[in-house]
């Protein structure tokens, strides 16, 4: 990486992204979105990544825009401009890559840093862990995708409390209401997010990812379309050679050995 605010450690199968500035709680510049923009597409392209973590160095997963960089005293900027160039752009590709994308999110997850946490396909957080819609503080709307994201995963009632009121929702609460998958103990979340992504590296690559765009696709159809959608989606994920081989172990009673071709 041409840039140390974004690392990228290539593992038995799959890649970990980590947000490097952790003085600042690894809040967003552009120089670190754009690297991390480059880290994904970089996995994303590589034919042996089957499964991506995300996550923060040091105490914070990440602070949502760095506030340094805003002055309000030299006028009134355009945040429409930024969240087009920046914050859309990137919560777009974590749902467009056809991985997994596992976020483990180390410590507080703040503004668009929580949001974009939330943007990715299995979210763990470190029982320490806050997620904060801070974007009420600062007079901001949410973004990132998160009145979209986070109404979906646990419904308007609670969406627009935590929205407008700023409160944070610990790891725990976030795991009983449903916006992540797991809290786990801080100690345990890296082997947590190692052993997830190891799992999905050694699954049938395709057919993850098929699954990801329906599960995604499934909010804006009907059952009626969905249905038809699945159908298609079968149709292709089994003619895949990892569907050829899970029926054959199955058959000789061996674990699959999925070579995830995409
Ligand atoms: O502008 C646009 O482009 C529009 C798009 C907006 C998207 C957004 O994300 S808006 C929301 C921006 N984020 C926030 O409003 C959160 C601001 N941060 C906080 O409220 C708190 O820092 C936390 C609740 C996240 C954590 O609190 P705490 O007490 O654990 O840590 P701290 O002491 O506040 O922060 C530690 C350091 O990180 C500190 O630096 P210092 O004083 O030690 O040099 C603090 O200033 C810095 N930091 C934390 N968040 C940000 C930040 N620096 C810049 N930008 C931040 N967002």
């Amino acid at each position: 990486m041409s840039d140390d605010r974004v690392l990228v450690e290539n593992s038995d199968g799959y890649v970990v992204i980590t947000l490097n500035r952790p003085d600042k709680l690894n809040a967003f510049t552009p120089i670190q979105n754009n690297s991390l923009m480059e880290a994904l597409d970089a996995a994303d392209e590589n034919p042996d990544c089957r499964a991506i973590i995300l996550t923060g160095a040091g105490r914070g997963f990440c602070a949502g825009q760095d506030l340094g960089e805003r002055n309000p005293a030299e006028g009134t900027p355009d945040l429409g401009q930024t969240i087009e160039t920046y914050f859309n752009p990137l919560v777009r590709k974590l749902r467009a890559i056809q991985l997994p994308i596992i976020c483990a999110v180390n410590g507080v997850a703040a503004g668009a840093g929580a949001n974009v946490a939330l943007a990715c396909d299995i979210v763990l957080a470190a029982k320490s862990a806050k997620f904060i819609q801070a974007f009420s503080k600062i007079g901001l709307v949410p973004d990132s995708g998160g009145t979209w994201t986070v109404t979906r995963l646990i419904g308007e009632a609670r969406a627009k409390a935590i929205m407008m009121t700023g409160v944070p929702v610990t790891a725990e609460t976030a795991e009983q209401w449903g916006m992540i998958w797991r809290a786990v103990d801080d100690g345990e979340l890296m082997n947590e997010a190692h052993s997830l992504a190891a799992g999905m590296a050694k699954g049938a690559t395709v057919g993850l990812g098929l699954t990801k765009m329906l599960v995604q696709a499934s909010g804006a159809n009907s059952f009626d379309r969905q249905l038809d959608l699945e159908r298609d989606t079968q149709r292709e994920a089994g003619r895949t050679p990892d569907y050829a081989e899970g029926v054959t172990a199955f058959l000789e009673k061996r674990p699959a050995a999925f070579t995830g071709r995409r």
